[in-house]
């Protein structure tokens, strides 16, 4: 069983029970088999073998090879039904048996070992708040306790247990966790990671005394961003992909040559002391967080003190609710008692501490089966596969198809159809494929061909590099959108969308085109009320809703209808940029290459592609329609069209005013010739800061931008 930081359900032990009747949890696939009434000792005894076996195999895989060959919620199911087994028939339980141990012996390991002097401990699970509620009781009860305790709540890495050793303030040693008994000394590699300190401070300038021996343990991962870039590395180069950030955090810290792990993006969370001589009296996990953090260590953000069991509760379920957003992975939760004195007299059962433990999420993955592809044409004419999956339940959601993002990861990772894969679900997003299980292949997968023809208009089909900025390769279809159904039902969706006609969903959209009511974009100002209502499901009420959002949409500024023509390459700045520069779409028809590309930030490419698209006479015809219909292609000349002392300056808010609004601030600025951007970069001239400032100040003054508070804005304002 888990040597290293195998999701330490691996390790529950007295809460599994709970599992079964956990509402989400209860319905992946990955629970464990039921015991039988009636089982015998003898078949029990068979299973025990079996179960043993493969978990020993999967460890290996996880571990050694770090290239998993089931899902960690797979592999708990194992683990907890051994545990089951082994509780119903204690006499069977050997020494050997993964449940004895923290972790699988026969470490193919060549670092130097070190023996842990505190042991490096797992932790207990609970995966509902009943299961916190019982966890809870059973340290109440051990102790004669009645009211709660106070707890911290803290996110779980997942990612690698390390430990970190310093004796005198400098950085001794560094290990992992191993068997939690005996680790291996991988000092070089943890010395490669930036936010690990060589020598210990006090970042607030005191000079009281640094502990002379000090112990922290803390989990090394790889944040999200940076592991997907890394995949994409790795994949140009044709080399074998991570398959979560977790097991590429494994992989390169367990180098041989610390100069690999240093070109890794590794970062560390601090979150326990393990042991420490000659420091300040710590009495709570909470002190010692903030000790950490006066010394230089990183410490995972938002951790909660809570007072009572429903306070912890919530601060979970605002983990849960944020999972998502979130630069690195987190299983769950971990909560703590927060006092020392109290952990120390709640002690241990067998390898879990009682004064601590683990909430864990749902499981996000799945494995299942690719039964198709099927092809999606957009607006732009790119050729998109999305995977037909046999449906398969993640986390209580039940998932039936996943993105393959472009052609090039169906020949990446090898796919076929019938190929088990694994595929990860993300917040509402619609899942990814992770990685074919290339060892649950049966031989009856049979290879996808890339359509040669256009799904929609049977035109010949071509590849080449999307023009988006990615440079990923596509599949486009040869046909223009006049002459390609789908793309037109896609643009027509697309300018809809960017009206501000959120009735006209993608459905509405291809339906209204089916049905003759919409050959294109123009045609949404003439939709006829009368054959609207004639169709089954539009009401009275949300046919004249849809009308008035089409009506309300003609009054929309220049930019947002330059925007909506979805004129390739330009994009909402650009769309921004040419309104402000040419007031109206008469303007912008009568202007050449040289005229557009003359505007500051507006390239020749994009020129190009804005003469082309109004010399087409196919869009000319649209156009002649929108213009018709009474939809407003001008934007007024500011009265105020004087002097523009911000010209050429680009201004990012953040925070809040007391006295502006948002966008009557940007509105403000515009009107003095500033553009407005969206994010901080050294591009930035000037951020505008009100309250509660978060990330985009904390950038800009690691750039050194211009800060400006509200009364320096207002001060600009007025000069
Ligand atoms: C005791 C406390 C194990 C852990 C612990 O983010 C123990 O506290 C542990 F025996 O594994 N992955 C955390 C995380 C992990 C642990 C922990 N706290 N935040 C984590």
């Amino acid at each position: 069983m888990p040597k290293k930081e195998k999701p330490e359900a691996a390790q529950a032990s007295m809460n599994m029970e709970d599992t079964g009747s956990v509402g989400e949890i209860a319905e992946t696939p990955t629970n464990p088999q039921p015991i039988p009434e009636n089982i015998t000792e003898d078949q029990a005894n068979q299973r025990i073998l079996d179960l043993r076996h493969q978990i020993e195999y999967h460890n290996y895989r996880y571990y050694i090879l770090d290239d998993p060959e089931v899902t960690d919620a797979e592999f708990d199911a194992l683990f907890r039904e051994l545990k089951a087994l082994e509780t119903r028939f204690p006499e069977l339980i050997t020494p050997e048996s993964p449940t004895q141990r923290v972790s699988v012996g026969g470490v193919v390991s060549e670092f130097p070992k070190v023996v842990h002097e505190v042991p490096m401990l797992s932790l207990s699970n609970v995966f509902s708040p009943e299961g916190l509620g019982e966890w809870n009781e059973r340290a109440l009860k051990y102790l004669d306790k009645r009211f709660d305790f106070e707890y911290t709540v803290e996110p779980k890495i997942d990612g690698l247990s390390v430990s970190l050793l310093y004796e005198n303030g400098v950085l001794v040693r560094g290990a992992t966790r191993g068997d939690g008994i005996t680790g291996d000394d991988i000092t070089p590699n943890l010395k490669t990671i930036k936010s690990i300190p060589w020598n210990l401070k006090y970042r607030d300038g005191s000079d009281d005394p640094i502990p002379t021996r000090l112990e922290v343990r803390g989990e090394v991962y790889m944040p999200i961003s940076s592991f997907e870039k890394l995949n994409k590395e790795l994949a140009e180069k044709g080399e074998k992909l991570f398959a979560n950030p977790r097991n590429s955090a494994a992989g390169s810290l367990r180098q041989k040559d610390a100069s690999i792990t240093a070109k890794r993006p590794l970062n560390v969370f601090i979150y326990t002391l393990a042991q420490m001589d000659g420091g300040p009296d710590l009495k709570t996990q909470w002190e010692a967080l903030k000790f950490f953090e006066r010394l230089g260590f990183r410490v995972a953000p938002d951790i909660k003190l809570c007072q009572d069991l429903q306070t912890v509760s919530n601060a979970v379920q605002n983990w849960i609710d944020r999972r998502d957003k979130l630069d690195f992975e987190i299983d769950g939760s971990v909560i703590k008692i927060n006092d020392f004195a109290t952990e120390d007299r709640l002690g241990f059962v067998g390898r879990d501490p009682r004064w601590a433990t683990a909430y864990k999420f749902p499981a996000r993955e799945a494995v299942t089966r690719l039964l198709g592809i099927t092809w999606t044409v957009r607006r732009t004419g790119t050729i998109n596969p999305l995977a037909v999956l046999e449906p398969v339940s993640i986390g209580g959601t039940t998932v039936k198809s996943a993105t393959l993002f472009n052609i090039d990861m169906i020949e990446r990772l090898g796919l076929r159809i019938n190929d088990p894969l694994l595929v990860k679900r993300a917040g509402d997003v619609i899942p990814n494929v992770v990685k074919v299980m290339d060892e649950r292949r049966t031989g009856e997968e049979t290879p996808i061909e890339l359509p040669a023809t256009c799904p929609s208009c049977g035109a010949p089909t071509t590849r080449r590099p999307d023009e988006d900025g990615t440079n990923d390769p596509k599949l486009y279809c040869t046909n223009d959108p006049y002459h390609c159904p789908f793309q037109m039902k896609d643009w027509i969706f697309f300018f809809s969308a960017v009206r501000g006609v959120d009735g006209m969903g993608e459905r509405i959209a291809h339906r209204f085109y089916d049905e003759g009511f919409l050959k294109d974009y123009g045609d949404l100002y003439y939709l006829d009320r009368e054959k609207l209502l004639a169709l089954d499901r539009f009401g009275e009420k949300s046919t004249d809703k849809l009308l008035k959002q089409i009506e309300d949409s003609k009054q929309k500024p220049l930019d947002n209808l330059l925007m909506a023509l979805g004129i390739p390459h330009v994009g909402v700045k650009s769309a921004e940029m040419l309104a402000n520069h040419f007031h109206s779409l008469a303007n912008l028809e009568a202007a050449d290459v040289e005229a557009i590309a003359s505007i500051k930030g507006m390239g020749r490419v994009a020129a190009q592609s804005i003469v082309e698209f109004f010399q087409n006479e196919n869009n000319q015809a649209v156009l002649k329609k929108v213009k018709e219909a009474g939809v407003r292609t001008e934007d007024p000349i500011e009265e105020d069209g004087g002097p523009k002392p911000l010209a050429g300056k680009t201004f990012v808010l953040t925070g809040n005013l007391v006295n502006y609004g948002r966008k009557q601030a940007e509105e403000l600025l515009k009107r003095r010739g500033a553009t407005i951007g969206s994010s901080v970069s050294k591009n930035t001239d000037y951020v505008i800061a009100g309250a509660e400032a978060g990330s985009k100040l904390t950038k800009a003054q690691q750039l050194g931008i211009n800060i400006l508070d509200e009364d320096a804005f207002t001060r600009l304002l007025q000069d």
